[in-house]
């Protein structure tokens, strides 16, 4: 067994891909008749997309044959993508790179645990595909966080003992996920809304190589 392994969750770690989740979700709900606000939206972080449709139905007090609900799904999809098409490096988060150099530098072997179907063309739009070891997305899955599963599968292909696995999670489900693993949790975000996490920075230029090298050894 290699010593550590470290695990980033994608939208909310890497890159801020809620934004065009959002405005795909959006442009859904306004064609089934109701708003949908960027408040609720935070309730989509880290959620599978069957279950987000699901979540924005009830909000909309809709009831959809399962032929609808496939039909939306793969809308909703198609104008995500058309949303991230010009995705590019200037989109990843302050520091991320810093982090993964760091990583790489002491050579540790990094996953991406993400509950995103689309997490591989994303890492290779912003050109950072080639830092990952091991990617497990909504893809490899069938469980969402807050199970452990997507973390434990990263941790098994990374060929690493959970409890010497670091998460860095932007959502509550994903600090939970990474508990319930016996990982370490990092928050990457609200402390308070972030609330369980072992540590919690606002974003990686929060996090200094100290804490790493801290980590790492
Ligand atoms: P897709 P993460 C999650 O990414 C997003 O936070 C969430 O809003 C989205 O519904 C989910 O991926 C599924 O994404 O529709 O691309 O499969 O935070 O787990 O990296
Ligand atoms: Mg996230």
């Amino acid at each position: 067994m290699k010593t550590m392994g470290f695990i980033f969750d994608l939208d909310g770690v890497i890159v801020d891909t809620a934004k065009y989740h959002y405005l795909a979700w959006k442009k859904l709900a306004a064609e089934l008749g109701f708003e949908f606000t960027e408040e609720q939206n935070e309730l989509f972080k880290g959620v599978s997309r069957k279950r987000c449709l699901e979540i924005l139905l009830q909000m909309g007090h809709i009831t959809a044959t399962q032929e609808q609900f496939n039909t939306w799904m793969t809308e909703k999809n198609e104008d995500y993508l058309a949303y991230i098409e010009d995705m590019d490096a200037s989109e990843i988060l302050p520091d991320v790179p810093r982090v993964l150099d760091l990583l790489k530098s002491n050579h540790v072997p990094i996953a991406l645990g993400s509950a995103s179907k689309n997490a591989r063309p994303i890492l290779e739009k912003v050109q950072l595909l080639s830092y990952f070891d091991v990617i497990v997305d909504g893809n490899n899955v069938t469980k969402a966080k807050p199970d452990p599963e997507v973390f434990l599968l990263a941790a098994k292909s990374l060929g690493v003992a959970p409890a010497s696995c670091v998460v860095f999670e932007d959502a509550l489900a994903g600090i939970e996920a990474a508990n319930a693993a016996k990982m370490t949790s990092i928050g990457i975000g609200d402390a308070v809304v972030l609330h369980g996490a072992d540590f919690c920075f606002r974003d990686f230029t929060q996090m200094d190589n100290a804490f790493l090298n801290r980590l790492l050894n």
